[in-house]
């Protein structure tokens, strides 16, 4: 049994040291250097070339890099049958939670405002808002929103959060469905997307919101005449579901974001701010808006970082209870899509 790696460019030789140290008896074939591709029974994999997964007859499990796999299920020509299993790792968990605290906190505590002051040289007070009176809506109750979830309301902060199944959680409004949508929307005075991209999520603050939202609620106009296509109008409409002057932290992925609509709301004021970590196209084009908006904190896709040392435990546990006949763990649900 071989396993294939196929890194980011410039972290293949930490993920092979850790690997390593995990199973040391390990064969591996670190792309492109694959050796016989008959061998290669597993693969470790981000951004595989598109086809490049069928060329191993023998392949019997794709282990994704990352959490989200929409890099895998975007290959039209992924083989067929062949398990997905998605990262699950302390430290992504542990980074993404980090990150999203900071976000929301960084809102909370207004330092865009106090950022522009400083530039402007003004010595003023904002009123602190407590955290109980602060509403966070987390879209994404799964691995890395339920523990955002729980170290939010850790700090008091009133939290919501909204899936596609019913969830419990301790001190958590759980919302799910296309019905809870707009209600939770509503009560939503911070948003952190940490959605996976499907076919379902994808444009996720417009068509499904606009389905669920009450007559009279898309009073937000983006005002761009003929170029408004139905799909910006939609996006429009779930952005005017927010609160007055909500922010917004997007971590999932770019594409649940209608982009024109989401500056429209941020000149309206009906978006106050924004943390913006994944973009519809990455690298951000340097004509990007995103990168001189003064309103928009914005970081080049990390918001958290698979970290090689622990998730090579986990892929390497996760091989064992394949090769043992047990189920494996975390394993995508095709017809879902994460
Ligand atoms: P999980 O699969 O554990 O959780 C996904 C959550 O989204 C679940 O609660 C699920 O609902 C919910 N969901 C999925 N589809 C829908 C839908 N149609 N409507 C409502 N809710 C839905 O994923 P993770 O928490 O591990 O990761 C989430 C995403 O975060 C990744 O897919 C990736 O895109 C992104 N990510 C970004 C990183 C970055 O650096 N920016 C780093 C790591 C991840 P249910 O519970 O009912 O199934
Ligand atoms: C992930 C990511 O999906 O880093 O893990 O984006």
């Amino acid at each position: 049994m071989a396993l294939l790696l196929k890194t980011e460019a410039g972290r293949g030789d930490s993920w092979r040291r850790a690997l390593l140290a995990a199973d040391p008896g390990l064969d591996l074939r670190q792309w492109p250097e694959v050796g016989d591709p008959a061998d290669i029974e597993y693969a470790l994999v981000w951004f595989p070339p598109k086809g490049a997964l069928k060329s191993y007859p023998n392949l019997k499990v794709i282990f994704s890099i990352g959490a989200g796999i929409d890099h895998l299920a975007s290959d039209p020509e992924l083989p067929k049958g062949v398990p997905i299993v998605r990262m699950v790792e302390p430290g992504l968990t542990a980074g993404m939670t980090e990150f999203v605290l900071m976000s929301v906190l960084y809102h909370h505590r207004f330092m865009l405002d106090y950022a522009e002051q400083r530039r402007n040289k003004v010595w003023r007070e904002i009123d602190q808002v407590p955290p109980w009176d602060r509403r966070v809506g987390i879209m994404g109750l799964g691995v890395l929103g339920g523990d955002v979830a729980e170290k939010l309301v850790a700090l008091s902060f009133d939290v919501a959060g909204w899936s596609r199944s019913p969830k419990d959680l301790p001190g958590v409004a759980c919302f799910h469905g296309p019905d809870g949508f707009i209600p939770f929307l509503n009560r939503s005075d911070i948003l952190v997307c940490l959605l996976p991209l499907t076919a379902e999520t994808k444009g996720i603050l417009d068509a499904r919101a606009f389905a669920a939202l009450p007559e009279g609620a898309a009073l937000v106009s983006v005002a761009r005449g003929p170029q408004v296509v139905e799909a910006d109008l939609l996006a429009a409409r779930a952005f005017a579901a927010l609160p007055e002057g909500a922010a917004l932290v997007s971590v999932g992925r770019g594409p649940h974001v209608v982009e024109a609509d989401l500056l429209a709301a941020l000149e309206t004021g009906r978006l106050g701010a924004a943390t913006l970590d994944v973009f519809q196209t990455e690298p951000l084009p340097p004509e990007s808006p995103f990168w001189d908006h003064p309103r928009v904190v914005l970081t080049p896709h990390v918001a958290s970082l698979t970290i090689a040392k622990t998730a090579s435990q986990f892929v390497i546990d996760n091989i064992r209870r394949h090769q043992a006949g047990q189920p494996l763990l975390h394993v995508v649900d095709p017809d879902q899509g994460y």
